[in-house]
């Protein structure tokens, strides 16, 4: 048992590791603070509240990491190997009912704290504000349906969808609610208009995700999510799908334009145009 080396001896080791520690603490929070590798700037008002929770839980979360790779480097030094007999300890009670009851109440706190944000992403508000945009994820593209001068979606089954013919989502076009339904694969929204989502796949779990929206959220089969933005910078932002969902997973990108409200109009319009390919119908607004 007496092969240890004596007590100077194992003073290096610990050292240089605690060493490492510092340097690793001191880069990790250079790389924060200094904001490298950091987010687009948000385009909404929420994403700015999800960017100040975001703050707060980093710098909350930082100094507890800071102080525990301190600690650890402290006790590395301390508590290194002097040639001594190591003895057990049962641990300190109290302090552990401190640290867990704290580590609770920030987790629990951060998380009401946040409540606010994520509570607004999921109101509707009233319907007149909206503009009602359904957006479906289906191996590995995103599409998008604008109801049309009548305000409503059409009937959708899925026996009826159609990729060959381009109706993807598989919109029932004899109700006469999906007659002037528009299907698109951009999703263009005027800018500073309310955008009320309903998020919907149509086979795996994917999400649906713009970084400078701060939005991401699942699509799940069997669920309509409803959700809101509303951008208020023009401009064309990647849409891209951050739920792992197959071979094509990386390739399930749309772009996002924000446009001023006329050109939306005229855009709109353009994609009307197309639709009279699936409908059979000419592409007249109905009066219903
Ligand atoms: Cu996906």
């Amino acid at each position: 048992m007496e092969n240890r080396q004596s007590g100077g001896a194992s003073f290096l080791g610990p050292a240089l590791f605690a060493v490492v520690l510092l340097g690793l603490i001191g880069s990790t929070v250079y790389i924060f603070a200094r904001r490298i590798w950091w987010f687009p700037e948000p385009v909404t008002a929420l994403g700015a509240s999800i960017d100040r929770q975001f703050d707060y839980t980093l710098i909350i979360t930082g100094i507890v990491f800071v102080l525990a790779q301190l600690g650890l480097a402290y006790t590395i030094l301390r508590y290194r190997d002097r040639g001594g007999r190591a003895h057990y300890s049962h641990g300190h009670t109290g302090l552990e009912v401190i640290w867990i009851a704290l580590t609770a109440i920030l987790f629990v706190g951060l998380g009401i704290a946040a409540e606010a944000a994520w509570r607004d992403y999921h109101s509707l508000g009233p319907a007149a504000e909206g503009m009602p945009v359904e957006i479906w994820g289906k191996q590995f593209k995103w599409y998008f349906r604008y109801p049309g001068p009548d305000g409503q979606f059409g009937r959708t089954a899925p026996e009826l969808v159609n990729d060959l013919a381009g109706n993807y989502m598989g919109v029932d076009f004899d109700d006469p609610a999906a007659k002037d339904d528009i299907i698109t694969a951009t999703l263009a929204v005027p800018v500073n208009q309310r955008v009320n989502v309903t998020l919907r796949t149509l086979d795996v779990t994917h999400s649906f995700f713009v970084r400078e929206l701060r939005f991401k959220q699942d699509a799940v089969p069997g669920l309509l999510i409803r959700m809101n933005f509303t951008a208020e910078k023009a401009g064309t932002y990647e849409v891209v799908c951050a739920e792992l969902c197959g071979l094509g997973h990386h390739q399930m990108r749309a772009d996002l334009m924000v446009v001023p409200p006329d050109d939306f109009e005229k855009w709109l319009g353009e994609q009307a145009a197309y639709m009279a390919a699936l409908t059979g119908a000419e592409p007249e607004p109905e009066s219903e």
